[in-house]
């Protein structure tokens, strides 16, 4: 059993503000394509080893390139395939024309090594999101394949600075190199997904975020991971969330429990910066029963920015678009989902096929939907645009999910069969072992939408359905 804290031990990373201070090409709506060429190459994750760690990256960056417009403004890149094996980029959590949603054998064909794909596409929604591969996504995530899409309001708030938190659980051997081998491993696909050992955040170990006193600053937080469902505590800072999955939301205190991050979560936070010069603030990893400082905040010398935090609070202004789902006649989805280890699962219909669970597994099979495991050939829905649809979520196995639905937002209206209200605005929502949530959103983007389990390896063995929007 490795550590996740076996890189940790060596103490606080020597990062310099330099490499932590957001570099963020601003790539303007209408300025020319951005090109985006994932390709082999290496980031220096662990401090302290002898060489950095071989990965798959953009633009030799680990995370990739911040691509970031305004609301409204378009996105113009081109996909430069310079890996061995064909890939796409899928723009996570926006509310994009269909053909651009980047879904390898649904909305397009992969692009083969050597390829170019052009993606254009409007942001109609300000927000933190991401982009990344919809190819072997299990494998391509984990080599390093994945970035930050901020879509800037049309008056951002008035922040000190505006920083990002993209934390990633990375398998690594005893050198420091990416534990390949665990790479489609059936047994830890019917379990939690490949965990992780090493934690970074932006790319680096424990790093030192250099902050000043008095500083209001917005933190990005993205779990990008393809299993593990983080936590970070923020020791006595109190940070405020403003954003959930890109949409805003009422201003609230983080859980008591930490910042819980799904994979493929965000939520952005406001945080107040308060201490002395040269004082440091952890922020805890929590999701363990042992928790560690996954990074620090550590407080410039010189005076505070300014002798206490500021009186207003932050309130982000609705994207607007979101119409509050009306149930009245809505279309009811049911999604049970089965399998995995310690589950009932006996057979399944694999494309078009009923197969015994043995069968299943020799296909690399292990989860189903409704009693389908993989992309079924038919939608699991055929919904009318305009019309508001209810998705049932029943998780009748003994693992946490996280569930994304391609191109809208949706929000929980029932949870173990007692209404919820309020819930945020969300892309990805966890549903815990046996729990039950019913989401609902308006159908409102025509075209063929993914809906699928975001611990990537269990998309990748059976958690993989679809909708159809006319
Ligand atoms: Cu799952």
């Amino acid at each position: 059993m490795i550590s996740r804290r076996r890189f940790l031990n060596t103490g606080a990373a020597s990062i310099t503000a330099a490499t932590l201070a957001p570099s963020w090409p601003a790539f303007a709506g209408e300025a020319p394509r951005i090109i985006l060429e994932p390709k082999p190459g290496t980031a220096p994750l662990v401090e302290d080893a002898p060489s950095p760690t071989p990965v798959w990256a953009y633009r030799g960056q680990v995370p990739g390139p911040v691509v970031r417009v305004r609301r409204g403004d378009t996105v113009r890149v081109r996909l430069k395939n310079g890996l061995p094996q064909p890939t796409t980029i899928h723009w996570h959590g926006i509310r994009i024309a269909n053909a651009m949603d980047g879904v390898a054998g649904l909305t397009q064909e992969p692009v083969p090594p050597g390829a170019t794909f052009d993606y254009t596409f409007t942001a109609p929604d300000a927000g933190t999101y991401w982009y990344h591969p919809h190819f072997r996504s299990w494998e391509q995530l984990a080599r390093g394949l994945y970035g930050l899409l901020i879509v800037d309001e049309d008056a951002p708030p008035p922040v000190d600075r505006d920083l990002f938190f993209v934390a990633d659980d990375w398998r690594l051997t005893d050198d420091g190199t990416i534990d390949e081998a665990s790479f489609g491993n059936l047994h830890e696909w019917a379990h939690a997904g490949r965990l992780g050992n090493f934690l970074t955040i932006n790319g680096r170990s424990g790093p030192e975020i250099k902050v000043r006193a008095g500083e209001r600053i917005r933190l990005r937080c993205v779990n990008v991971a393809t299993a593990r469902v983080l936590a970070f505590n923020f020791d006595r800072l109190t940070p405020r969330v403003i954003a959930i999955d890109g949409q805003p939301a009422p201003a609230a205190d983080i859980d008591t429990g930490g910042l819980v991050l799904a994979p493929a979560q965000r939520t952005d936070l406001v945080i107040d910066v308060t201490g002395d010069a040269g004082s440091h603030i952890p922020v805890w990893e929590v999701s363990t029963g042992s928790p560690f400082e996954a990074a620090r905040l550590v407080i410039a010398d010189g005076p505070p920015l300014r002798s206490k935090p500021p009186a207003e609070p932050i309130q982000l202004a609705s994207n607007r678009l979101l119409v509050s789902p009306s149930l009245g006649d809505a279309q009811g989805i049911e999604l049970v989902m089965e399998g995995g280890a310690m589950g009932t699962l006996q057979e399944a219909t694999f494309q078009g096929e009923v197969l015994s669970i043995r069968d299943l597994m020799q296909k690399g099979m292990v989860w189903a939907f409704n009693g389908v495991a993989g992309k079924p050939r038919k939608p699991l829905a055929v919904v009318p645009r305009g019309r508001t649809a209810t998705i049932n979520m029943v998780n009748r196995t003994r693992w946490p999910h996280a569930m994304h639905l391609h191109g809208h937002h949706f929000r929980a209206v029932e949870r173990d069969g007692r209404p919820v209200t309020d819930a945020p605005w969300r892309d990805t929502e966890l549903v815990a072992p046996g729990e039950q949530v019913r989401v609902a959103f308006v159908a409102d983007n025509p075209g063929k939408w993914l809906l699928h389990c975001h611990m990537l390896e269990h998309q990748a063995a059976g958690m993989i359905t679809w909708l159809e929007v006319t």
